[in-house]
């Protein structure tokens, strides 16, 4: 990887703001993201691990894989290294700018005869077509809650017979004793990752009203009222969770 793609330590937090703003995917994120998401997220790196899996397992030749919400691409970069079938094609979609200027910087920086599409668009506007593995990496939770049930339509439709969705979400839970237990696993996540408590308390503001999580029921049930036949999760981290739903 070169040099000036490498990832800087996520300080953002660390400095009192005067006012926390609603979190935004911008230029000062972009240069921090790889940091921040390992340090925040446990079980990121096997969750794209898990992807990189099941793509060679569900992909069909002649079809697409989607990286809804791909910010730098990490998933797009483990989908196309274990890619093996025949005339596939990778889209790879997200709403910020920056984000996709940087992830095709990213893309360039391996080899592959793959072919990745980068969009900067709204998910919850993008057509799906002839699908067989569509990934959202952390992103439906960021989507209007109005919005989500319509999107999982759309992916639905787009999807192949046989093929997958891979979604994973921050969760909460309704029995509060498992909420304040789980949560604090996280929170002791973050210090141990060398979060102050100051960073943590900022960025949990700046999250507020921009992240609005589900219950890992309330996924399934909705992937299967989507019309799913198969859902369940593959992958859980304490309040982190990924699913596969199979058409
Ligand atoms: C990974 N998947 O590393 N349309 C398009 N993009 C959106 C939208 C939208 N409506 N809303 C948010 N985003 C990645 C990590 S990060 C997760 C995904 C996180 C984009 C937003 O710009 C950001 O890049 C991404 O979704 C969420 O595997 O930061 O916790």
């Amino acid at each position: 990887m070169k040099e000036n793609l490498t990832s800087k330590k996520d300080t953002i937090y660390a400095h009192p703001h005067e006012a926390v703003g609603a979190f935004q995917f911008d230029e000062s994120v972009v240069a921090v993201f790889p940091d921040m998401i390992q340090r925040s997220v446990p079980g990121y790196q096997t969750i794209l691990t898990g992807i990189g899996e099941l793509t060679a397992q569900f992909a069909q030749a002649n079809s697409q894989l989607y990286d809804l919400g791909c910010s730098l691409g990490a998933a797009t970069l483990t989908m196309r290294r274990k890619l093996t079938q025949p005339n596939c094609k990778i889209i790879a979609i997200d709403n910020s700018e920056a984000m996709i200027k940087r992830a095709g910087e990213y893309l360039h920086g391996y080899h592959s005869d793959i072919a990745v599409e980068l969009h900067c668009a709204d998910i919850t506007a993008t057509p799906i077509e002839n699908a067989s593995v569509v990934v959202i990496n952390f992103t439906l939770q960021f989507v209007d809650p109005a919005k989500r049930q319509q999107l999982l339509d759309t992916i639905y439709a787009g999807l192949k017979p046989g093929g997958i969705l891979i979604l994973s979400e921050k969760i909460h839970f309704d029995d509060s004793a498992l909420q304040h237990a789980i949560e604090h696993l996280h929170l002791q996540f973050k210090r141990a990752n060398g979060y102050s408590e100051l960073e943590i308390s900022q960025k949990r503001s700046s999250l507020e009203n921009v992240l609005i999580s589900d219950t890992a029921d309330f996924h399934i049930q909705r992937l299967k009222q989507t019309g799913f036949t198969s859902a369940g999760i593959w992958f859980q981290a304490y309040n982190f969770a990924s699913f596969i739903a199979i058409k």
